[in-house]
């Protein structure tokens, strides 16, 4: 009887061991089993060159609409170019150039984030007040945190001077402030 019992509960084991090696290879059908998209992404912004400028930026993806908002501190006062550029690469501490040109996949020349031909990361200028204090609060059509221009992963750059518009990418001078653009946590 006891060994009868055994028997049954190894027999048990193997199918419930194959059963899970079967569920285990069975192929994923399309919409399950795929990363949520990412929706909410968070830049902290640091000094480029001891220039003492930085500041947080938050982006929500609602629906076709990035939303981004955030306080940029430390700046002269007036309009300073702002723009997602290639590479969320921060080596470059002194002038910032680890980060790449502007993020621009599609091939485009520069332009202003109204415009339909521009850098995909160009979000024209933030404007500081007298204390030196940038709030950003926009909304942009053209950058995503998903799909494959997603600006997740590469970094958000503060300019000295402003966005002119100018080709090729704006004349807006040295970096004051960089940031990766990284996943954060759903506000609920
Ligand atoms: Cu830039
Ligand atoms: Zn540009």
């Amino acid at each position: 009887m006891a060994s009868r019992f055994r028997v049954l509960v190894i027999v048990s084991g193997i199918a419930a061991l194959g059963l899970l090696a079967w569920a285990g290879r069975r192929p994923v059908r399309a919409g399950e089993e795929r990363p949520a998209p990412v929706q909410t992404a968070v830049v902290v912004l640091q000094p480029v060159g001891g220039s003492g400028v930085s500041g947080t930026i938050r982006f929500v993806q609602r629906d076709g609409v990035l939303e981004v908002t955030g306080t940029v501190t430390g700046l002269t006062p007036g309009p300073h170019g702002f723009h997602i550029h290639e590479y969320g690469d921060l080596t470059d501490t002194r002038e910032g150039l680890s980060a790449g040109g502007h993020y621009n996949p599609t091939g485009r020349p520069h332009g202003a984030p109204g415009e339909a031909r521009r850098h995909v990361g160009d979000l024209g200028n933030i404007v500081a007040d007298a204390q030196g204090v940038a709030r950003i609060n926009v909304r942009d059509r053209v950058i995503r945190l998903d799909g494959p221009y997603s600006i997740v992963g590469r970094a958000a750059v503060v300019h000295a001077q402003a966005d002119k518009f100018t080709q090729p990418v704006g004349d807006a001078g040295g970096r004051v402030a960089f940031g990766v653009v990284g996943i954060a946590a759903v506000d609920k």
